[in-house]
């Protein structure tokens, strides 16, 4: 409901913009949008209880809209865009390169209504003909058009990182460079990256940049200039990823990392704080009047502003600002001292027991959890009842054939079909401690996977439920699960759910770790490691669950070794 909610507001400022209403406009509606999709709280109860007003960043005229779109299924001001405007127009603003104005101006001139017209007039020459168009604008169009359709928008966080760290790396092979930051969605740590932003200081941007759209995995020069370049490069499976560099002076560093980090809503609350002290603020630095009391670094705009410095990952206007939030305890990747998920040869790792301690141990862990699969985890290689005795035995000689590191005996036990587990309470009271985790049948109704899920939640042996939601980024969409009954029944069972690290996974996800810390439940930051090389892949998971506001306190593998086997003892059984 509040999805296709958000999706309303989301048209309105769209169809506002192509119909020429100017930009602050429209922003504000997709502000109303942002908030709509970020809401932790059922939007039909805030109704029932009228408080739809009191929803920060909703006045009263917004709440009236959705009241009447939860009334009636409808907006009416929607409505009359709608009626203004052709339905295929708003897609087209997804094209890379073209503007709501332009498209507006298609629209009036040759009559274009959506995509496929656009493409009609691009191939009949007509669009090239029209006033303040030429060859070259069109050609920028049709490759906007091809990429739309190639990339399918956006690309996941551990696809984009790699490229964003080795463009560093090539820029800062050219020239010694003071400062250079990865910017964007990339440095707030979301899931998947619309184009990466890069940000440096230097005195020769015009020759920096070339050198950056020289990059020999340059599909294709966006742009090239003075400040700025924009590049295309290849990710896998023939799709692109764009890619903008800016350069901007020593003094404006601090505002334009600032700026160009995001996200707008953040950005725009700020913006907001400096005009209460009659400050501006833009991406060359903090003003009163025409002298810059801040911009070379970043902390400094923060401090100025009077409210405590922001973490990248929290800048998303879900609350960052409240003067009782202590940045300080947010989780931090040095924080966890072990790895309570990982597999092994006996399953379907790659590597052994021994070899998984040493490299964590490398990592400087004071302990890892050795999970591998269960039985009915056939194509994972499970493990039979009597071959988990012997594993668990396995485990118990490598733990005592390594030291300066202690390693748990676990296993990752399959959630079955009919909401049992897949060993017998005598293997899982064995081990100490139980990863439960749903992989397969996550689409069937009966039993439920919300009902399979509080099953294993209830089981006194089961101390984690791994990836809770079963979803893959861009591949699997999450199981029909009811967060907030799995939070709820996690949080009397003592049970903890995981973040799990994998950034197909990062599941939880950032706002539902947040609904579930806030309702008082532990969480597990795990690799689910397949390999030792995959044992460093942490960081991803501490990125969303700081995006999910979750602080040391909260996450169980932050806990010193005897502080753990004290908890576990506590909490099992
Ligand atoms: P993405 O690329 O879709 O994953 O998301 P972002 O957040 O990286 O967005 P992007 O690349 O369009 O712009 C990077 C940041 O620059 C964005 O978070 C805020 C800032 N920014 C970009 N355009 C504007 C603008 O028109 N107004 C303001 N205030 N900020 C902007
Ligand atoms: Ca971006
Ligand atoms: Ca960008
Ligand atoms: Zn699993």
């Amino acid at each position: 409901m509040v999805k296709e909610l958000a999706g309303a507001f989301e048209r309105i400022a769209d169809l506002l913009e192509i119909s020429g209403s100017d930009a602050f406009r429209s922003n504000s509606y997709r502000r109303v949008s942002r908030i709509l999709k970020n809401l932790t709280d059922d939007i039909a109860a805030l109704k029932e209880a009228n408080v739809i007003a009191e929803i920060p960043g909703i006045g009263k005229s917004t709440a009236a809209k959705i009241e009447e779109y939860l009334d009636s299924g409808k907006i009416k001001m929607l409505e009359d865009l709608k009626k203004k405007l052709p339905s295929g127009l708003p897609e087209l603003l997804r094209i890379p390169g073209l503007g709501p104005k332009k498209i507006a101006l298609f629209y009036r001139q040759l009559d274009i209504k959506n995509l496929d017209d656009l493409e009609a007039a691009i191939e009949d020459g007509s669009l090239a003909k029209l006033d303040g168009m030429g060859a070259k604008s069109v050609q920028k169009i049709a490759d906007g058009i091809a990429f739309l359709k190639t990339s399918a928008g956006r690309t996941p966080f551990g696809l984009a990182l790699p490229i964003a760290e080795e463009l560093t790396a090539y820029l800062r092979e050219f020239d010694s460079i003071e400062q250079l930051e990865i910017a964007g969605s990339l440095r707030r740590g979301c899931e998947t990256i619309g184009d990466i932003d890069l940000l440096c200081a230097h005195e020769n941007g015009e020759k920096l940049v070339r050198h950056f759209v020289g990059h020999p995995s340059v599909t294709r020069v966006l742009a090239s200039g003075k400040t700025k370049g924009s590049i295309t490069l290849p990710i896998r499976d023939g799709r692109e990823i764009q890619v903008d560099l800016r350069v901007v002076p020593a003094e404006s560093f601090g505002a334009a990392l600032q700026y160009f980090t995001g996200s707008l809503d953040h950005n725009v609350h700020l913006r907001g704080l400096a005009q209460k002290k009659n400050l501006k603020l833009n991406e060359w630095g903090l003003f009163s009047g025409d002298e810059s009391i801040a911009g070379a670094d970043e902390s400094s705009i923060y401090d100025k502003l009077g409210v405590a410095y922001v973490p990248p990952e929290l800048r998303e206007d879900r609350g960052e600002f409240k003067p009782d939030l202590n940045v300080d305890e947010l989780i931090e990747i040095d924080d966890l001292r072990g790895d309570l998920h990982m597999h092994t040869t006996a399953s379907d790792g790659k590597h052994s027991i021994a070899e998984m301690a040493a490299s964590a141990k490398e990592l400087g862990y004071e302990y890892i959890a050795i999970s591998d699969h269960s039985q009915s985890s056939a194509i994972a290689n499970g493990l039979t009842v009597e071959r988990m005795w012997e594993h668990i035995e396995a485990i118990r000689d490598a733990d005592k054939n390594i030291d300066g590191i202690k390693i748990f005996a676990a296993c990752e036990c399959d959630i079955l079909a009919d909401a049992t587990l897949d060993y017998p309470d005598d293997v899982l009271s064995a081990c100490d401690l139980v990863v439960a985790s749903v992989h397969f049948a996550m689409t069937r109704k009966k039993p439920s996977p919300t009902k399979r899920t509080i099953a294993a939640i209830e089981n006194p042996y089961v101390t984690i439920i791994g990836h809770p939601t079963g979803r893959l980024i861009h591949k699997r969409p999450p199981m029909d699960i009811d967060i907030p009954a799995i939070i709820d029944a996690a949080s009397k069972n003592n049970t903890v759910l995981e973040v799990n690290s994998s950034w197909q996974r990062m599941d939880l996800k950032d706002s539902h770790v947040r609904m579930a810390v806030d309702a008082g439940v532990k969480i597990a930051i795990d690799t689910d490691a397949h390999s030792t090389d995959d044992l460093s892949r942490m960081h991803y998971g501490v990125r969303t669950a700081r995006r999910g506001f979750v602080r040391k306190q909260d996450v169980i593998n932050t806990l010193p070794l005897a502080k753990l086997k004290q908890w576990l003892e506590e909490t099992r059984g």
